[in-house]
């Protein structure tokens, strides 16, 4: 029988709060911010709107809108959801462009602005798991489930939090000859649904070990790991001074402007700032740094990940990258609309769609190469796959549209939307030690 990692949680949170509040105060203490403590929303601090654009229908519309320095968060067929502030959606007016503000999507700006909106959604952040609730929990975990779990710090946030991963196996502070899967989670601040999948996971794998087949099958012959936020800086900031902020990126400051933070996602050493998929200007939320991996939690994956290059073959076969929102599988690559690219040829780009199909049918998402979506250049999956030929997808967790909570759905949805995915990572599990398998080609396989 399974635990409820919520409930799990609850019963001891008395357990660890105290724990908790210790290391919150000791991250504020070491954080470098510009407003001083993390929770001191600054006078002036303009919370970015959620705007429905209509009229956009292709991807080549979407990728040239995405190049106009705003983040696309959701996508219909005629119309793209985006985040954008003030200054931002005023300029895409002026370009021709028809905006509408969606009221309720950010909790924290509607409950400022007192503009009314849909409040079966709202969120607040205390329905999440806080970053020292995180930690905290992990560690509480790793200490009952010691042959299970093994922590390992990799490094550290730009205001200097510890970036953690745990690898899971039947024999887990043993470093294994086995292939290794990776999933790694909340890289952008404001999906804090991610960080809540990185624990179901945990939870599930650790209970489940001699109790499900599957799992325990998986905990014998696989290496897991876990990193369960990859941008603490950014989650503390969006959700620790009790109202969410809709932040994405990093916490690093810009030199020569006063716009923070690099989006870790387009920070990438894989065709960097290529192809128009990605923004110089620091004030855009898809802003790349000013060098590939100039981000530090970019760096601390990469190195991580690089790391586990042993006699020259690289470890880790597969992964997840877990974001939200608009329950999607996406691949590589996303810097071309090209199905096929240097380093990607026909049996690989099935590979990917064939598994990637099939975890889709298993969570009801939808299946795509990434760039079906928009132009990404920079990103994590066109970095795994293309530098380290690591099988690596994006799922965009629940929900599907804006209007169903956007990034802050209520807290209610977190264990249904985190077992939703349990299928879809065993998938990508089972198939981890031949890819190719899937798509009837084992002797591509190399041993
Ligand atoms: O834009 C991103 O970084 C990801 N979406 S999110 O809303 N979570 O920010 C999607 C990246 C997938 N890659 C492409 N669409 N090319
Ligand atoms: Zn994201």
């Amino acid at each position: 029988m399974r635990t409820p990692l919520r409930g799990r949680f609850t019963a001891t949170a008395a357990a660890v709060l105290s724990l908790a509040l210790a290391l919150t105060l000791g991250a504020q203490a070491g954080a470098a911010s510009p407003n001083g403590a993390n929770g001191a929303r600054a006078s002036a601090e303009e919370i970015p709107g959620t705007y429905e654009v209509r009229g956009v229908s292709s991807a080549a519309q979407r990728s040239v809108l995405a190049a106009h320095d705003v983040s696309i968060d959701a996508v219909d067929d005629h119309s793209v959801t985006i985040t954008a502030d003030k200054a931002q959606a005023k300029r895409l007016r002026s370009m021709g462009y028809l905006l509408e503000e969606i009221p309720g999507a950010v909790p924290g700006a509607l409950a400022r602005d007192d503009s009314g909106g849909d409040f079966s959604v709202a969120s607040t952040p205390s329905q999440y798991t806080s970053h020292a609730q995180m930690t905290a929990t992990v560690n509480s975990l790793v200490s009952q489930y010691p042959n299970l779990m093994h922590r390992q710090v990799i490094g550290r946030s730009h205001q200097g939090r510890d970036i953690i991963a745990v690898r899971m196996s039947n024999n887990a502070r043993v470093d294994q000859n086995r292939p290794e899967v990776l999933f790694s989670h909340n890289m952008h601040a404001r999906e804090h649904l991610t960080t809540e999948m990185a624990l179901y996971l945990m939870n599930e794998f650790a209970t489940g070990y001699g109790r499900d087949s599957r799992i325990t099958n998986m905990m014998n012959t696989r290496e897991i790991w876990i990193i369960p936020s990859l941008n603490p800086d950014g989650k503390v900031w969006d959700q620790d001074s009790g109202t969410f902020r809709n932040w994405r990126k990093n916490r690093q400051p810009n030199s020569g402007s006063t716009a923070i933070g690099t989006d870790i996602n387009r920070n990438f050493a894989y065709r960097w700032g290529c192809c128009g998929g990605s923004s110089s200007n620091p004030a855009s939320d898809t802003y790349r740094g000013p060098s590939a991996e100039s981000a530090p939690e970019t760096r601390v994956l990469t190195n991580f990940v690089r790391s586990r290059v042993i006699g020259g073959r690289q470890q880790i076969t597969a992964h997840i990258d877990f974001h939200t929102y608009s329950e999607l599988v996406l691949w590589p690559f996303g810097y071309t609309y090209n199905d096929t690219a240097p380093g990607l040829n026909q049996d690989q780009h099935n590979v990917f769609s064939t598994v990637g199909r099939q975890m889709a049918a298993s969570n009801g998402y939808r299946p795509q190469q990434s760039s079906d979506l928009y132009i990404t250049d920079g990103s994590i999956n066109d970095w795994m796959w293309g530098d380290q030929g690591i099988w690596s997808y994006t799922f965009e967790m629940y929900p599907r549209t804006a209007s169903q909570g956007g990034f802050y759905p209520p807290g209610s949805v977190i264990d249904r939307e985190t077992a939703r995915n349990r299928e879809a990572v065993l998938i990508l599990l089972e198939n981890a030690d031949c890819m190719y398998r899937s798509i009837g080609k084992p002797q591509l396989c190399t041993t």
